[in-house]
């Protein structure tokens, strides 16, 4: 085994094997972006490498750097983890070149799955069915609509060269052929470099499963039971699962052989995965072969209780694989969901910012959690938005869709937009919870799986006023403990209000629409007048944006994330955000410097209406900041003069950075 190994990935991915690494004993290396410096893969790693600047060419896929960082720090061994260099020949070779084992698979593996119909001529020599069509080498349109009319309509015509749905074009009639034939041979010639293209029945309905295999040195291979991955939006994989919904022992006999097959028919050392084209009656067809780790890797883990990267890294030194055919069993069920920052209101495009609030549900050996980043990390617009797998078991696929549902509903992100709502919305769905996935599962649902927006209830409004009074008086308290005259009525920790009747009154922005709300102080609790009646509340705030409420008597607890203006309610698996517009409460926690205005939240400067030495009179708009889509007016809050400007159009700022000084006229 080696001793010492470089990683030469990122994120997730990079932390989960470094953890392997870590627990069989072998020293890890990391290599990192500028942007990655603080990144948890460079903390979990015994040692970490800057590569460059943030872009993933300038770093993560410079094999030449990467190698010699393995050569400078001793490692033995470069895992590529998925995406990057996972699946580069050159790089391959070049490790062994250089005299560093590549952990995956031989380069002439990596090779002989490029092609696809390559990949496809071989598997069937190799007895693997493949889906019917044509894969030949006669490219003449005649000879390609010929092999259509023998297929039947309607047919796919695929990039040989391709894979993830690029230049694929269906066809429905015999007359549209020669039109979508041009279109497919444009599109596959502008994506790859090769306009060649095959034929094939196209199925409808179709189900994506694949099979995990895993091949030593040695000449053992084996399978490790199948996935299903059906659930996918435009070619991305939403939800997995495994085992496969409605599989039966004898069909995952002979696509686990099938699989089996199509690894030694290229001399496969490693992990791969073979990926099936299913028909709803079961009939399965060759797609394609991945020569790496996959993402969705830790439900087959969690199903045979094995970590593939423990196997990926014996493997790779030389060792027979860990366990044969028969020791191999399948138990219960698991589902991973990927949770990305992304917008599923706005054609889920990705969503970059500061993870401000990360709370994640309780891991254990049913719940498991992969991830590359923590709370207060970035996340930008150079990498993969994903910000977490999470993993569950259950007993059976109910139990295991039960418990997803359940911690999901305890993931909370505020800061970019996530898909977690969405996933939600998937996991409760009847037709998933009956099994029926298939590729067209999210467009057939679309309409019931993006919840529509709702006003804030009764119970997030109580919570955020609880939130704010709450945190007003903490400060209150604090301010009069650090003061050298803790007694002083001013201090009164439970005196925010200081007008006759003792209330208050919060005014909310919710998605649009205002809502007040009036809040009585009482001893021991605030009556708050919410739309829907009126509420006794108490609570107390804890650490990390957590709140214990009372409503009424029902306790409950949930977070509250505040971004100046802005709180970020998380309760019951519902988010709401809400802008707190209060002239008591923005602005409270430091005692502001006269004249001084400082920024409610980090953001940019849109526009500066005013300079140095301009005399201004109270009210009169100053400068407008933009932060989460939103815009914000600086007002000048004193007649005077401005005595500087920090910040010009198009500066960003920090919460809290002083904007611009008033001195004061008297
Ligand atoms: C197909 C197909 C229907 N019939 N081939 C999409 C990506 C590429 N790897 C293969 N794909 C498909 N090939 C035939 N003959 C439908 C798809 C397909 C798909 C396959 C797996 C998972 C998701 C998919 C989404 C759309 C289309």
């Amino acid at each position: 085994m080696f001793d010492k190994v470089l990683i030469a990935n990122r994120g997730e991915i990079a932390c989960r094997v470094a953890l392997t690494c870590r627990r069989l004993g072998i020293r890890t290396v990391a290599v990192y972006s500028e942007a990655d410096a603080h990144a948890r893969h460079v903390d979990l790693c015994d040692e970490a490498w800057l590569i460059g600047p943030a872009p993933a060419r300038e770093s993560y896929l410079r094999g030449g750097r990467i190698i010699d960082v393995a050569l400078h720090s001793g490692a033995q061994a470069i895992h590529p983890g998925y995406g990057f260099l996972s699946e580069n020949a050159g790089f391959a070779r070049a490790c062994e070149e250089a005299g560093i084992v590549f952990i995956g698979p031989p380069a002439a593996a990596i090779e002989a799955m490029g092609s696809k119909s390559a990949a496809k001529a071989i598997m069937a020599d190799a007895g693997v069915p493949l889906v019917p069509g044509y894969h030949g080498a006669d490219q003449e349109e005649s000879r390609l609509a010929a092999a259509a009319d023998e297929i039947g309509y309607p047919v796919l015509i695929k990039a040989s060269a391709g894979g993830g749905g690029k230049g694929m074009r269906r066809v429905d009639r015999p007359e549209d052929f020669a039109r979508e034939l041009a279109a497919a041979r444009r599109e596959a010639s502008a994506s790859f470099g090769d306009d060649r293209v095959l034929v094939e029945k196209y199925l409808l309905h179709p189900r994506h499963i694949e099979v995990q295999v895993f091949a030593d040195g040695v000449g053992n291979a084996v399978h490790l039971f199948e996935r299903d991955c059906s659930v996918q939006r435009r070619h991305q994989k939403v939800l997995e699962e495994a085992p496969a919904p409605g599989m039966t022992e004898a069909r995952r006999n002979e696509m686990g052989q099938a699989a089996v097959r199509a690894a030694q028919a290229i001399g496969y050392v490693g992990a791969g995965t073979v990926e099936f084209i299913a028909e709803p009656d079961g009939r399965f067809y060759f797609m394609e072969m991945n020569t790496r780790l996959q993402v969705e890797h830790p439900v087959t883990e969690m199903i045979t209780g094995e970590d593939l990267v423990e196997w990926q890294l014996r493997v790779a030194a030389g060792a027979p694989l860990p366990r044969e055919q028969s020791a191999l069993e399948l138990q219960g069920h698991a589902f991973e969901a990927r949770i990305y920052a992304e917008d599923p209101d706005n054609d889920f495009l990705p969503a970059t910012g500061r993870i401000r609030h990360l709370r994640t549900p309780e891991t254990g050996s049913d719940v498991r959690i992969d991830t590359g980043v923590r709370e207060g990390d970035e996340v930008s617009v150079h990498y993969d938005p994903m910000i977490a797998k999470l993993v569950v078991w259950g007993d059976d696929r109910s139990a295991a869709l039960r418990r997803l549902r359940h911690a999901l509903t305890d993931f909370e992100v505020v800061g970019p937009t996530t898909n977690t709502a969405f996933l939600k919305a998937l996991a409760a769905h009847p037709a998933f919870a009956a099994g029926e996935v298939e590729t067209g599962f999210i467009e057939q649902h679309r309409d019931t799986l993006i919840p529509e927006r709702e006003p804030a209830s009764d119970r997030v409004l109580a919570l955020a006023c609880l939130a704010e009074f709450l945190r007003i008086d903490e400060e209150a308290a604090d301010r009069a403990a650090r003061s050298g005259d803790p007694y002083s009525p001013w201090h009164h920790t439970t005196g925010w209000v200081l007008n006759d009747d003792n209330h208050h009154t919060l005014h909310f922005r919710d998605d649009g629409r205002d809502v007040a709300v009036t809040a009585h102080y009482r001893p021991g609790h605030y009556l708050l007048e919410l739309p829907g009646g009126e509420t006794r509340a108490r609570g107390t705030l804890g650490r990390e944006d957590r709140i214990q409420a009372d409503l009424d008597g029902v306790r409950l607890t949930a977070s509250v994330v505040r971004d100046g203006p802005h709180l970020t309610i998380l309760c019951d698996g519902h988010v709401h955000e809400l802008v707190c517009h209060d002239p008591l409460t923005v602005g409270m926690e430091d005692e502001v410097r006269e004249g001084s205005l400082t920024a409610p939240m980090p953001g940019t400067v849109i526009s500066v209406t005013i300079a140095e030495g301009d005399t201004v009179t109270e009210g009169q708009a100053l400068m407008v900041l933009e932060a989460m889509k939103m815009e914000y007016t600086i007002k000048a809050t004193t007649d005077g003069v401005i005595e500087h400007v920090n910040f010009a159009e198009g500066e960003q700022v920090t919460e809290g950075a002083e904007l611009l000084a008033i001195r004061a006229e008297d």
